[in-house]
């Protein structure tokens, strides 16, 4: 996330920042329009990296792994340091096709825990809260494709101490 293609904190459409940094692999999600391009055009014009062929099979298993499947061609990598947070939102643009579809969104944590939403498929729906620690997956597909979700808090200083991290890392997969 400091390399020569580095994370940055999007501005979004109406001009707030969000609170979190942010790295885009096989597409670039650009935060003033919602939507992908593959170059990073909200920010400094470089190419979206590519995703790693290890990243893809990661997800790939980890769908396997919740009885549904992925290919992925994009991972949105975002950042959270101890008052990282985002907002209920709904993973919407990627392809009318992929939506259709149902394919899922494939998320996987890693560092200090998070209190991750998760609502309906209306804003006004109730909201679970559930702990995601370092190491947990969380898939949504199908009919849940399109819940809301965000992250209310980072709990700081839960990382497990071998993995040396302050913050959390979450890396969401999907197919545009
Ligand atoms: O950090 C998380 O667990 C959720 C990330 C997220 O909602 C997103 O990237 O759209």
């Amino acid at each position: 996330m400091d390399g020569p293609v580095r994370a940055y904190v999007p501005t979004v459409r109406g001009g707030g920042q969000m609170h979190v940094r942010m790295l885009c692999l096989g597409r670039h999600w650009n935060g003033q329009k919602y939507q992908y391009e593959p170059t990073r055009a909200d920010f400094d014009d470089q190419p979206a990296p590519p995703l790693p062929a290890s990243f893809r099979a990661l997800a790939a298993e980890i769908a396997g792994a919740a009885a549904t499947a992925l290919d992925p061609d994009i991972c949105i990598l975002n950042f959270y340091d101890a008052d990282g947070r985002m907002g209920l939102h709904q993973d919407k643009d990627e392809s009318q096709a992929s939506l259709e579809a149902g394919h899922p969104v494939v998320s996987v944590s890693l560092g200090d825990a998070a209190r991750f939403l998760f609502g309906g498929t209306r804003r006004r729906d109730p909201v679970e809260s559930i702990v995601l620690q370092s190491g947990d997956a969380f898939v949504f597909g199908g009919p849940a494709r399109l819940r809301f979700h965000g992250v209310s808090r980072i709990l700081p200083r839960t990382a497990p101490p071998e993995l040396q991290i302050s913050g959390r890392f979450n890396l969401t997969f999907r197919r545009y």
